[in-house]
């Protein structure tokens, strides 16, 4: 009787390291990127009519997306405006309703 507490026990406090074994491994691993990170890409083509911009843009961790060009929508028109094509900007992307939205740009350099 006493060997099966104390063997209980044992499986308990196995069970206790290997929860703290994952919770530490989660805490140290590198931060995840944030929300609103900053990503590079380069403006393609402006439409101004529909409220769009193509951009070729880098990896974007936080949306799970590898490097490649596509369309995003401006979160305000007047964004377009200050953009050109050729131009290399930094951007925050945001995914809205299933739409890709540029949140905010900034000139690259
Ligand atoms: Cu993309």
């Amino acid at each position: 009787m006493k060997i099966r507490a104390l063997a209980a026990a044992g499986i308990v406090l196995a069970g206790l390291v290997l929860v703290a074994d994952r919770s530490s491994a989660q805490t140290a691993a590198p931060p995840a990127q944030p929300a609103g990170a900053m990503v590079d890409a380069e403006v393609r083509r402006i439409d101004k009519d529909q409220g769009k911009v193509t951009l070729r843009h880098a990896p974007i961790p936080q949306l799970d997306m590898p490097a490649m060009t596509m369309v995003f929508r401006a979160a305000e028109p007047a964004m377009l405006d200050r953009m050109q094509v050729g131009q290399k900007i930094r951007f925050q992307p945001e995914r809205i309703d299933g739409q890709y939205v540029v949140r905010k740009f900034e000139p690259a350099n």
